[in-house]
């Protein structure tokens, strides 16, 4: 099954679009797990525990984890042992380089760490990105218009009639020979979004930006779901995994998303 085909299949089982963003930072890990040999595994272990019968899948950002170093490496590893198989798992570490050493990042993130799909730099071009895209189960979640407000300076710049972004949306359809190709949009970018998805069709769109970043959630689930009302992503991390009550925020906004994405457009 490729990768475009197991989002689809993932969401459609779990009647999900939810994926929570595991990044967790040691000082707000709640006192009761600070207090255990390893918070950040124990902190993982609990929101996906609490959390994995309502979501399609897990974002860990690496950045949470190397700066640990070592133990936030096996940390990484230890945690991904608790995510169900049926669940996808995405390494955003927006990686990218020259081919020859892209490969060595495509080889970790698969096949090291095992994740089901990574996010990916495109500034390099096509033959950095090739071995993201090489196996048709793995995804790459292209950079595409991302949800800060940098974006603006690269991505939106002119390019002929088009901005940046929508240039390196069409190159990147013309690279997806194996169904395996998503994008990064961010939710704080609602009006784009609609236009984006009119573009990409069924390719899958990962959607941070709700929740601590004010995106908004109503018009992204409207505007970035497929026609099938699926391949639509919506990461949600520090406002799930530090609120009060997980499984009822997680519940929550999970339900919204349904209700959402549900409605006559
Ligand atoms: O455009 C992007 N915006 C963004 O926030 C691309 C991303 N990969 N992210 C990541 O999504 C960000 O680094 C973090 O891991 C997550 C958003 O988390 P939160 O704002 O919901 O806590």
């Amino acid at each position: 099954m490729n990768f475009s085909e197991k989002v689809r299949e993932v969401q459609q089982r779990t009647n999900s679009l939810l994926c929570i963003g595991l990044d967790p930072v040691l000082e707000k890990i709640p006192s009761h797990l600070q207090k255990t040999g390893d918070p950040i595994v124990e902190f993982n272990k609990f929101i996906i525990e609490t959390t994995s019968d309502i979501v399609c899948a897990y974002k860990f950002n690496l950045a949470f984890y190397e700066a640990q170093g070592v133990s936030g490496i096996e940390a990484l590893e230890e945690s991904l042992e608790s995510v169900p198989n049926e669940i996808l798992t995405i390494g955003d570490g927006k990686r990218n380089d020259i081919g020859n050493s892209a490969e060595r990042y495509a080889e970790t993130l698969f096949y090291g760490f095992e994740f089901d799909a990574v996010t990916v730099n495109p500034y390099m071009g096509t033959d950095s990105v090739e071995p993201f895209i090489r196996d048709p189960e793995k995804g790459a979640f292209i950079l595409a218009l991302t949800s800060n407000p940098g974006a603006r300076d690269f991505q939106k710049l002119k390019v002929g009639d088009n901005y940046l972004y929508e240039k390196v949306i069409q190159r990147a359809k013309k690279w997806n020979t194996n169904n395996n190709i998503g994008f990064v949009v961010g939710a704080t970018q609602p009006r784009e979004l609609a236009s984006i998805r009119k573009r990409v069709h069924d390719m899958p769109i990962l959607l941070p930006g709700v929740g601590a970043q004010g995106g908004d959630l109503k018009k992204s689930v409207e505007s970035g779901c497929s026609k099938k009302r699926d391949m639509l992503l919506v990461n949600v991390g520090r406002s799930i995994i530090y609120a009060q009550n997980v499984r009822d925020t997680a519940l929550e906004i999970h339900t919204m998303i349904n209700t959402y994405r549900n409605e006559e457009k």
